[in-house]
This record gives C-alpha cells, structure tokens and sequence, in this order.
C-alpha cells in the first residue's frame, strides 16, 4: 500500500490498515442440522441465553414481561404488530425480540474512560461483534480533527459545535440528515420539521435501503405506499403468498398470525431461493402446546425460485391462470372487480402472446408442476394476502415485482377487502412511523403545505439527497457534513470501501446512537457520539416518566413506555436532541418554540396532530388501549391517485435478462438469524445449520463440482460493477439447498462487493440481492490487491 504522506493522524493510520472499514477473520465454523421448524424450545433458551450473556437476567426478564403489553414498551426488533385483542400472557415477544432487549438493557457501558483507553485506530480492527458487545454509550464524545481519541464533552459543547458546522455550510443542502428507523413519532417529526427550517430536504433513512421499492410500488397504483391488510385478515383469510420474506428470523412474531391462519384453514405458498425453516413449520414458544410438541406445517407449497426469477414465476403463473379462467369462466378471475376499479386489463391479457410459458417456467427455476399447484390455489381461492420482504425489494426490477403480484391480485379482485390484500413486512419498528411523519427527502406539495401554513416558515421544495445520493454527494463533497438519528450508515449502506472514502471527506460526522458501531470508527475530519435513551429506558421529562408513540407494519399507532433504569445519568432522549440541535442552530431566528417541544412530547403530538392526516385527536387516541388505526382508503377498496382516478392500473412489466457468464454467480445478501441489521448479537445463524461464523458463502453443490471446489474451500469473493474491482476475501463453502448459479451471503460482511451504482429502478435502492460476483480460491496475497481509492 503506497503511503499517502499529505494525511496526518488517525485517519491516514486507519486508511493503511486494511481491514478497517470491514475487519475480516475467519473464526471456527461447524455445520449443524438445517431446520425446517422454527421457534419452539431452542429459541426460549436462546432468548434467556442472551439475557445472560448481556448480565441482565433480571432487568431483561422484568422488561421482556412488559414489551408489546398494553402499557408497555414497543418491541425495538421488528415492526410486527401486536394482536389487537387479547395479548399472550406468557410475554408477546420473540427470540429475536428478547436479543434485541437483552441488547439495549445491557449493564455494560462504554464509558469516557473506555475511550480514554481505546483509540480509534485499536478499535477499527474489531469486527461489528466484538464492537457492538462493548455496551451501552453512556455520554457525549467528541473527536477533534487528527485526534487518536475521542474524548468527553459537555452536551452544550457538543450542541454549540455542531451549530458552528452547520452555520458556516454555504448551503444547507451541504448537510445530510439520515434516519434509521427506531426513531419514535415524536423525534422523527421535530427532526424532519428541523431540517426543513434550516433549509434542506436531505433526509436519507434506512427506507432507502428498505421498503421504498414497496412504497414506489404501491403509492402510484393504490394511493397508498403501505400494506393494506391488518392481523385480522391473516386469521381469516384462504391463501397466503410470503415471497422474498423469512419470517422465522426477521418477524417471528407473524408465524403465530400464520399459524393461526393456518388453523382456521388458510393455505400457505413461499417462495423463496431458500428453503427457510421459519416458512415450513412453526412451534409457538409462547403456547404450551408449542413448546412441547407438535406445532404447524406453514408452507403447503415452497417454490424454489432462482434469485431474481420472480418476474418470470409470476408470469407464468398469470399465463396458467388466463388458461384455467378460459376453462371455467368467470370462476376464476373477478371481473365485477376488474370493470369496477381497475384499469389496462386488455391490454394485460394481450403481452402474454409475446411470452412463452416454457421458457418461463425455466427462467423461474421452479419446476412446472409446482407452478400449476400454485396457479390452481390462486384460480380456487378467493381471498389471498401476498406478503414480501427484502427478497423482492433489494432487486433491480422490484418496483416491477410488486406491480406484478399487484397485476394478480387485481385479476382476483383480492385486494380492499377482509382477508385480502397486500402486506409488505416492514423491518425496523417505527420505519413506516418515521415515513408518515415525513421523514422522507421527497414530501410532497400537500405536505409542505400544511406545514408551511401551521409553522409559517416556507419550508425547501426541492427534493434532497436519499441514501445512495447521498452517498454519491458526500464523494463529492457536495455534502460536508452528516448527522444520523440513529442506524450504522456505514455498514448499512452498500459500496463499503467507497462509502467510507466519502465519510471520510466529510467536515463533520454526528451519530446520535445507543451502541458503539461502526460509523463512530471511520468517521468525518471531527466526529460527535450523542448517546440516547433506547425504546426500554425510563424517559424522565420534567419530573416525569413520558411515553412515546410509533406506527406498526399494519398503521396501528401506539404508545411505548420504557421501565428500564437508564445505564447513566447523562443521557437525554432523542427529541431533547434534535430541540437542543436546532435552538442551537437557528437560534433567534426560527419561528418555532422548540422549548416547549423540549419539555412535553404532548406538545409535539398536539402539533403533529395540526400538520399531518389521520392523527386527530393523537393525545387522547394514543392514550387508548392499543392505540389506533390510521386511515387507509385502499384497506377499504378506495385507490385514489392522481394519475387513475379510482382505478387501479394493471401494469405491463418486462422479464429480466439474468444471464451470466461461465463464471459469474448472482449473490444474495440476507440477515443470519443472529443479528439486526448491522448489530451482530451472535455468531450463528441455527435455522441454516451455521454455528460459529459469518464469512461463508451458501452454494449449490453442482456449482461447486463443477468449479473445482468443495465444501469447507475457503474462497475470495469478487464484483466487477462499473469495471472495479471489489473483493471480499476468506469465505468458506457451504454446500445449500439453493438454486444452480444462486449464492447467499450475509451482510454487512459482503456491502463490500455492492456497487453503490447497482440499484433498484425508481426507488433507487441498493439492490443488494443482486450481486453479481466471482468466486476464486482463496489467495493470501489477495490483501495486496484490495484497492483503497
Ligand atoms: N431478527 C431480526 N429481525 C429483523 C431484522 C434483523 O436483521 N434481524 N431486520 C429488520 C429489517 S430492517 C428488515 S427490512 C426485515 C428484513 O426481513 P426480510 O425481508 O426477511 O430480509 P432478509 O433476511 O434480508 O431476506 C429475506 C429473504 O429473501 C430471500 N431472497 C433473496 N433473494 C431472493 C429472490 O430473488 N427472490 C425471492 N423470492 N427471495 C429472495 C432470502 O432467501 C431471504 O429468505 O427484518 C426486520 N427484522
Ligand atoms: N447488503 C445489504 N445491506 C443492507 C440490507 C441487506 O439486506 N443487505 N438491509 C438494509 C435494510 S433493510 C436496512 S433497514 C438498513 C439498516 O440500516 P440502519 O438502520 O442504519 O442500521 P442498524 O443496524 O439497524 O442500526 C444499528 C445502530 O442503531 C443504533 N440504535 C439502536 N437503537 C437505537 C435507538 O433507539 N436510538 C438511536 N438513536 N440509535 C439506536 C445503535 O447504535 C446501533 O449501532 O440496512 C440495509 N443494508
Ligand atoms: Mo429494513
């Protein structure tokens, strides 16, 4: 590596060390048995498992008790909802949910004394494990330019600092203010309502890496970019389609509503490369019943389709289903419906004379017979929810995707009504909360409007920068300084080596966090760590313990009360930051009382109620026992958009190229079911019979054969976007049950080999399960290569 002598300090230590932005080891994997149930014993064991690895046995246990109960605290897992009646007296929390707690309520802290200890440099090496298990944050820190360490500073200091950066910006466009999801109601709306009276709309979230290809979807054909289904369809409903999802691991809780659904005779189809246990068979840890025998076959069919081979499956499917309809017409499709509220059905029909069903059927990977099952159980039922995750949204066509399966629904009339609909799953706990309250670089007129018209400021109507232009912006510094409410930036977003050369030209970086992370340690010239209050801490607002409020994959808004004592004294929560942030920044100027905001979250709701539909009357409504349902036209059969009126549109799509090159493998990136996101809780991932490590690559066994490797082979890992060379060194082989040409991979340790260009049409998402790369054996002089810009 050829030293850079024009850097001085910490900075030009770490961009020698190879490693630093993505530290890789291999440890000592062993392989187990692939599961094909999920939950049950093992996951109540792990769930105290961790409790007690995190020395918080009993503050856990007591917390575990109270989350998602009426009164309680909002699980900061998954955005899952809540049943709407009765609640499960044994705890309505998961095994993720409990790791999750067992994270946040931990005793262990990192203390100014740890920094004093630690420097920036020493701690760059750790990988995300080792970094995330030092503890809870427990005060302000601030790293001055070239310094080694960071060091204590008061919060007024820190305030009055990050005001001096933001006010010398020549534009405020030259900020970025990025949000991951967590971020209750009432921040996110001060936070958003903050930038937009400095000035910009520069507001990346972790939705840009997320469900913004469902919102894309979604708000242009139904009027709505969210789901349109509640948990009570899923109890009484005939199909339900979970494709590109992996609810054992990323929303447990839902098998307990697939289960149900299951019982009360609803049939299940997932699709899925991956044969994941949580969609074959469920044992609900939360029933006596499950833990100590039996429990529920979930999928009736599993489709194993090629990575990307959805457009493909779906159109085959629309073709089998045209045939069935022409067999028995007016039994399958519903065109009452199709009259009625959709339009573009002729010209939908007419395309399928261009497609040919075989080579369909081969594209999806998926063998014709288990298509015609599937088609045969859409063309006999009637009410079906289709369910998706990241499987669909990270793909390059996602967008596409979705209009796809909207494409059947609308051919069934199954969409508006009970037990019918889409659901797309959502990830963080109040992501679709943090979109509602326009966190969001895109708000529309009618948005900006009604604030303009409550607060009186004109608030910036040009669009900002999302994720991956923000990104882009920070290369090339047009954007001097970001600030994230929350979230790992840096190891969520793609394009690892690139992503951290563009921190690294940053004036400032701001992380206002729970946990040490990764974005504190590959940072801008000067940093700031603002540690926060977490969804389970007691929040203390003028002598008294306040509540929050965030919003459920299924639009229910409710409140969440921590119970825990927080780890230390000198932590405020996150809208006490975002009112010192902008008292400091806009000091006399701004129009707004941001001190009365400080002292009443009921102030804030008072005024989201002023500035947003759906929330009149938030105080009393919140207070409520399972808090409330927002508006949702389409739920009720009513698509309003501006460019179809009242009808939904069938959508012409196209079918993706896929082809590689004798070499070339498409990669998946996919979440073990031992981490959220970047936070690594553990290092196995048991439902794929992984113990022990994260660098492996799942591969089909004939695809290894035939490149001459083996199971155990430990191997490099390359992209070529955009003719660079991206490499990710020491994978180990594992032999999968996955499609030919198909590899699975975890992130954050492969974001490395995604081309911060490869992104999802008009959500312009990372499409991160869609990867392009090359495998070779591993070579030790591989470090010699590993190009730094
Ligand atoms: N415990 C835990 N819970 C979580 C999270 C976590 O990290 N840990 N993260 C939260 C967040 S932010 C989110 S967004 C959600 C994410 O939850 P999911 O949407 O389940 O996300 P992933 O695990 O990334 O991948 C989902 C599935 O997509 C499949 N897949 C990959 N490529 C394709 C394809 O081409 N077609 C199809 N049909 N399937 C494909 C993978 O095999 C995998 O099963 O979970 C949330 N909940
Ligand atoms: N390759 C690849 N990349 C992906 C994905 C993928 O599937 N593949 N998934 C993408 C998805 S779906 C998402 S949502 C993003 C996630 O991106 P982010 O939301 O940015 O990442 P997280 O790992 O969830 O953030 C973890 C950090 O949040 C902080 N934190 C936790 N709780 C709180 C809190 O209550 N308040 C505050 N202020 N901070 C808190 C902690 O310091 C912790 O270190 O990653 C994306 N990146
Ligand atoms: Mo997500």
């Amino acid at each position: 590596m050829k030293e850079d002598k024009s850097k001085k300090g910490i900075d030009d230590k770490i961009a020698k060390e190879p490693n630093a932005e993505n530290p890789y080891k291999l440890l000592d994997l062993k392989l187990t048995k692939v599961e094909t149930w999920a939950a049950g014993v093992p996951a109540v064991v792990a769930a105290f498992s961790d409790l007690i690895e995190e020395k918080t046995l009993v503050r856990g246990t007591k917390a575990l008790f109270k989350m998602n109960q009426v009164g309680g605290f909002d699980c900061p897992s998954c955005a899952w909802p809540d049943p709407d009646d009765e609640r499960s007296p044994l705890g309505e929390y998961c095994e993720n949910g409990a790791k999750a707690l067992a994270e946040e309520a931990t005793t262990k802290k990192v203390t100014a004394d740890f920094f004093k200890q630690n420097s920036v440099y020493e701690l760059a090496k750790l990988d995300d494990y080792q970094i995330g298990k030092m503890g809870r944050l427990t005060e302000p820190m601030y790293l001055p330019q070239n310094g080694t360490h960071y060091q204590p500073i008061s919060w007024d200091n820190a305030f009055e600092k990050i005001a001096k950066h933001l006010n010398k910006l020549e534009s405020p466009d030259e900020a970025a203010f990025y949000t991951s999801g967590r971020t209750s109601n009432e921040t996110s709306f001060l936070y958003q309502l903050f930038a937009k009276e400095y000035g910009t709309n520069n507001m990346p979230d972790c939705s840009n890496m997320c469900h913004e290809t469902s919102g894309s979807a979604l708000r242009p054909t139904i009027g709505i970019g969210k789901g349109t289904v509640t948990l009570d369809d899923f109890y009484d409903t005939d199909l339900i389609i979970i494709i590109g999802q992996n609810p054992g691991t990323n929303a447990p809780r839902m098998m307990s509503a697939l289960s149900r659904g299951k019982k009360n005779g609803a049939k299940i189809i997932a699709i899925n490369p991956l044969p994941e246990a949580g969609l074959m068979g469920f044992h609900n840890p939360q029933e006596v019943n499950g833990i100590l025998r039996g429990g529920v076959k979930l999928a009736d069919l599993f489709l194993p389709v090629k990575i990307n081979g959805d457009m493909a499956l779906l159109k085959a499917l629309e073709i089998m289903l045209i045939e069935f309809e022409k067999k028995n017409p007016e039994k399958v499709f519903d065109y009452d419906f199709i009259k009625e509220k959709t339009t573009g059905y002729d010209a939908f029909l007419k395309q399928f004379e261009n497609y040919n069903l075989d080579e369909l059927v081969a594209l999806s990977g998926v063998a014709k017979e288990a298509l015609y099952e599937a088609a045969e159980m859409i063309a006999l039922n009637k009410r079906i929810i289709v369910c998706w995750g990241m499987g669909l949204t990270q793909q390059p066509n996602g967008v596409e995707m979705i209009r796809e399966i909207l494409n059947i629904l609308l051919l069934k009339g199954s969409i508006g009504k009970p037990g019918a609909g889409v659901c797309p799953v959502r990830g963080h706990s109040n992501v679709q909360g943090n979109r509602t309250m326009m966190i969001d670089e895109k708000p529309t007129d009618e948005q900006l409007d009604r604030l303009q018209s409550f607060y009186g400021f004109n608030p910036p109507r040009k669009h900002g920068y999302d994720v991956v232009r923000a990104i882009k912006a920070m290369d090339e510094e047009k954007v001097k300084l970001l600030f994230c409410m929350g979230g790992n930036f840096l190891s969520a977003t793609p394009d690892t080596t690139f992503t951290a050369n563009a921190i690294r030209k940053l004036n400032l970086t701001v992380c206002v966090s729970t946990k040490l992370n990764r974005t504190h340690l590959i940072h801008g010239q000067e940093a700031i760590i603002l540690p926060t209050l977490s969804r389970s801490d007691i929040d203390i607002v003028n002598g008294e313990a306040q509540f929050i409020s965030t919003e459920n994959s299924m639009g229910v808004v409710q409140s969440s009360k921590g119970i825990l004592k927080p780890v230390s004294d000198n932590l405020i929560n996150e809208t006490q930051i975002v009112c010192k942030m902008a008292m400091a920044t806009l000091g006399n100027k701004t129009v707004i009382n941001w001190q009365r905001y400080h002292d009443s979250y009921d102030a804030v709701r008072d005024d989201i109620e002023k500035c947003i539909p759906g929330f009149e009357d938030y105080n009393a409504r919140v207070r409520q026992k399972g808090g409330f349902y927002l508006p949702n036209a389409a739920r009720h059969g009513q698509f309003i958009t501006k460019e179809f009126g009242d009808r939904v549109p069938f959508t012409l799509t196209t079918v993706p190229n896929n082809e590689l090159a004798p070499d070339e493998y498409m990669m998946a990136t996919t979440r073990t079911h031992d981490q959220f996101n970047t936070t690594i809780y553990g290092l196995d991932d048991r439902y794929r019979g992984i113990k022990n490590e994260r660098r492996v690559i799942f591969m089909n066994q004939k695809d290894i054969e035939l490149a001459g490797l083996k199971s155990g082979d430990i191997v490099d890992l390359f992209n070529y976007d955009d003719d660079i060379e991206r490499i990710a060194p020491l994978f180990i082989i594992v032999s999968y049950q996955i499609p030919e040409k198909n590899t699975v991979t975890y992130f954050p340790e492969t974001n490395v080999l995604v081309s911060v260009n490869n992104v999802v049409k008009d959500s312009n998402m990372p499409a991160s399960k869609y990867v392009k790369i090359k495998i070779k054996k591993h070579d030790p002089k591989i470090y010699e290569r590993i190009n730094r810009l």
